[in-house]
């Protein structure tokens, strides 16, 4: 089993891929999403398609459900046996802190990864006002995902690059549209799934 992280800011684009990745491994998912307020959007949004979702609230997986996080790990693995979890954690949380809950939770998944989604088209935005968030965030990541290259400009996509380059030199970039698909047969091999 493989649990993967998809960390990124409010609005990066983590439920529209989340939902590809479902849709790759064919349904042989479990969802785990982490809702900031009280009405589950995004968990109604990927259960009407179909997958398998559980949600958290009122907490965050990072820091005050931790424990909750690890039941919800060990009831998945009971229930469904899925060949992939993945995380949502809310915009506002670390995922590398997710990360070594998951390590040392009971599940022992052969593999744990980041993948850290960067939102090109509000880059510019964003990285003025949120950077110094913005780099812990995203800076353990196991691979950069530059989402919404279907809307942003090529200065921005550019200028996005770069930055992510300078976060974790030498952690891979793939360039995708989560939205239109656009280089996420890449991102999944990478992913390994
Ligand atoms: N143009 C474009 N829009 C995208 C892409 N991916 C996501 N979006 C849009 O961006 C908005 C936010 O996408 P979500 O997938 O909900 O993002 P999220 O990171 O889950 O958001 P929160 O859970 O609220 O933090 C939605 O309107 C999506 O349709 C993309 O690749 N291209
Ligand atoms: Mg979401």
């Amino acid at each position: 089993m493989k649990v993967c992280i998809v960390g990124g800011f409010l609005g990066s684009g983590k439920t529209t891929l989340l939902m590809k990745m479902a849709k790759h491994v064919k349904g042989n998912a479990v969802l785990i999403i982490n809702e900031m307020g009280e009405i589950g959007v995004d968990g109604a949004t990927v259960r009407n398609e179909g997958y398998n979702a559980v949600e958290l609230f009122d907490g965050c997986i990072c820091c005050t459900l931790v424990g909750t996080l690890q039941n919800t790990l060990i009831q998945i693995k009971k229930d469904f046996d899925p060949e992939l979890i993945i995380i949502e954690p809310t915009g506002l949380a670390l995922p590398h802190k997710i990360k070594e809950m998951v390590k040392v939770s009971m599940i022992e998944p052969e593999v744990t990864l980041i993948v850290g989604i960067c939102d090109a088209f509000r880059f510019r935005a964003l990285v003025q006002k949120k950077e110094d968030f913005l780099r812990m965030q995203l800076s353990r990541s196991d691979l950069f995902l530059l989402n919404k290259i279907d809307k942003a400009d090529d200065v921005s996509i550019k200028a996005a690059s770069a930055w992510l380059e300078s976060l974790n030199p030498g952690t891979k970039i793939i360039p995708i549209s989560g939205l239109t698909g656009k280089g996420l047969e890449e991102a999944f091999s990478e992913i390994g799934i």
